[in-house]
């Protein structure tokens, strides 16, 4: 999202899984002692679709919501992401467990059946929604399924083949 924007920022690098995260000076950053978070002058924002948020917002008109009918659907694409996507994936890593097939099928129905008649998720513009939600599906028991599917390959294709998202991969690698 950071590239997205094309504002100037940072990236500093806090490798979690040597301890990074938890330590005093970054907990004082994020309590949560995860990454990412996002600094911004004196504003500290945890959870990555937040911060996606945030900046779409203060950044990046053009991916952000025009209306309050879109500010709804945002709202509901970005709940629906956290309870349909990213908590069974993460539940299912946890406990070393393939992601429930069926329950999955039923998710990509939802976006299925909103991308039937339009190229994005609020219509036929990309924005910080699509981005999310891609996102989300880019965790490793997602992104097969997500890339092979007739109906949203298409779609996430879209989403995860912009030049920003291969800007980023490449300062991150
Ligand atoms: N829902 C959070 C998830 C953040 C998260 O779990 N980050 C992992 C790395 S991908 C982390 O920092 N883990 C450190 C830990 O659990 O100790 C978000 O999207 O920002």
């Amino acid at each position: 999202m950071l590239e997205e924007t094309g504002i100037d920022y940072e990236h500093v690098l806090v490798d979690w899984s040597a301890g990074e995260s938890r330590t005093a000076e970054f907990l004082a950053i994020n309590p949560n002692g995860k990454v990412p978070v996002l600094v911004d002058g004196d504003l500290r924002i945890f959870e990555s679709l937040a911060i996606n948020y945030h900046l779409a917002r203060r950044y990046a008109e053009n991916l952000w919501v025009s209306n309050s009918r879109d500010e709804s659907l945002a709202t509901m694409w970005l709940a629906w992401g956290l309870s349909e996507l990213e908590g069974p994936h993460d539940a299912a890593n946890l406990h070393a467990r393939d992601i429930d097939a069926e329950r999955l099928q039923i998710a990509l129905n939802a976006l299925r059946q909103t991308l039937d008649n339009q190229t994005y998720l609020l219509g036929n513009q990309f924005t910080v929604v699509d981005l999310n939600t891609a996102s989300l599906l880019l965790r490793p028991q997602y992104r097969k399924a997500a890339l092979d599917d007739p109906d949203l390959g298409t779609w996430f294709r879209a989403c995860t083949r912009r030049g920003a998202l291969e800007r980023a991969m490449a300062k991150t690698d």
